[in-house]
């Protein structure tokens, strides 16, 4: 945990928020200002605070959000490959447009048109 961090927060239960998924090591929850009719976050219950901080000691963790992504978007009502499908992205430091510091996965989906993106 990291202090002043709102996903490490969020994580700790300390900031409310609408859960879409849970277990030991990852945790995704409904974006507050969403982009699309579907966008949730995953995050890593650790703390790092982006990709620029990712090692081989993260790949497993990696691997199971990104593999765990598309069946969490189905779920929260993306339409299936091909006809829907979804967005995945990682916002990486100032010039990325990462605004928390917490590393996190934004999934988004659902009919167009969307708010933004
Ligand atoms: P990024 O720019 O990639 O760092 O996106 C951060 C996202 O986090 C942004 O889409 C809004 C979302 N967000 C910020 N604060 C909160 C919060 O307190 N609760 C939830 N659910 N989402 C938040």
């Amino acid at each position: 945990m990291s202090d002043n961090c709102i996903f490490c927060k969020i994580v700790a239960g300390a900031i409310p928020s609408r859960k879409v998924y849970e277990d030991e090591d990852i945790l995704a929850f409904h974006d507050v200002n969403p982009w699309a009719p579907v966008h949730f976050l995953m995050v890593p219950k650790r703390h790092i605070p982006s990709m620029a901080q990712v090692g081989p000691e993260h790949a497993a963790l990696l691997g199971r959000m990104l593999t765990l992504a598309p069946q969490l978007a189905l779920q929260e009502g993306c339409r299936p490959y091909p006809e829907g499908g979804f967005r995945i992205v990682t916002n990486t430091g100032a010039e990325g447009g990462q605004e928390v510091h917490h590393l996190h996965v934004h999934v988004m989906g659902g009919p167009r048109p969307w708010a933004r993106g």
